[in-house]
């Protein structure tokens, strides 16, 4: 899996995915992060990539050409029917299935905005899907890529290691429900104990107990979830 990241920032992408599982995936080969600097594709020698908005008011927004040109520039190298996904809030709001369906390609390109926007138009002219991570306003695109590279990467074949598995997660499965809660040593912390079930050994009985802690939990905690099983990520 390649991600293409056409950004204004390349460093916030190169430095968030060098650490941990990420990092490692990155180092070990299982996915590629290539963060392309869209003021390469300036539209002047001052490195100008936004401009005042037409009809007035606040603030700048990016102008079509850096980001056709470095999009261009991807497009060379890139398999053509790679996405193009714009993060912004006005896409649909990424969720495990999305996630795990993005997981099945060989490359990906991701558009990060900034200030105000993007130029109307290259949208037009590039994007094939806009994501959102949330309902609510970011100063920029990049930590979106970032959440949308991490959700994806880690359902890539060989990002994961043996000891850390996506089996019977939240969201996990065709059932949307939260995960169990999780316990480790020691067996007492400040006065609580840890449930007897986890440390009697007996596999059935705690398979049964974590099933039960989903359930309650998702219940009490995302009562929407119940409501509408896996269906509602594809529509
Ligand atoms: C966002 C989101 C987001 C909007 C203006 C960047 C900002 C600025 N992206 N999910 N929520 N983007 O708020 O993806 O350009």
């Amino acid at each position: 899996m390649t991600f293409h990241v056409l950004t204004l920032f390349p460093e916030m992408i190169t430095e968030a995915t060098s650490h941990s599982i990420l990092g490692r995936a990155v180092r070990s080969n299982a996915i590629q992060v290539n963060p392309v600097n869209i003021r390469d594709f300036a539209v002047n020698k001052h490195g100008q990539v936004d401009d005042s908005p037409y009809g007035g008011g606040a603030g700048m927004v990016m102008m079509a050409s850096p980001i056709y040109d470095a999009y261009q520039h991807v497009a060379n190298m890139a398999n053509s029917n790679a996405p193009v996904i714009y993060l912004s809030p006005q896409g649909k709001v990424l969720t495990q299935a999305k996630a795990q369906e993005l997981s099945s390609l060989k490359e990906i390109i991701l558009l990060c905005g900034h200030y105000e926007g993007i130029d109307e138009r290259v949208i037009e002219e590039i994007v094939t899907e806009e994501i959102s991570i949330g309902d609510y306003v970011l100063t920029g695109g990049e930590p979106a890529a970032l959440v949308l590279m991490d959700a994806v990467a880690r359902l890539v074949p060989g990002v994961l290691g043996k000891a850390e598995s996506f089996q019977d997660e939240s969201f996990a499965g065709d059932v949307l429900q939260l995960e169990y809660p999780h316990y480790t040593r020691p067996p007492v912390f400040r006065g609580r104990e840890v449930p007897e079930v986890l440390l009697s050994g007996n596999h059935g009985k705690i398979a049964e107990w974590r099933r039960n802690a989903s359930l309650e939990r998702t219940r009490r905690k995302r009562p929407e979830l119940e409501l509408s099983p896996l269906k509602k990520n594809l529509d």
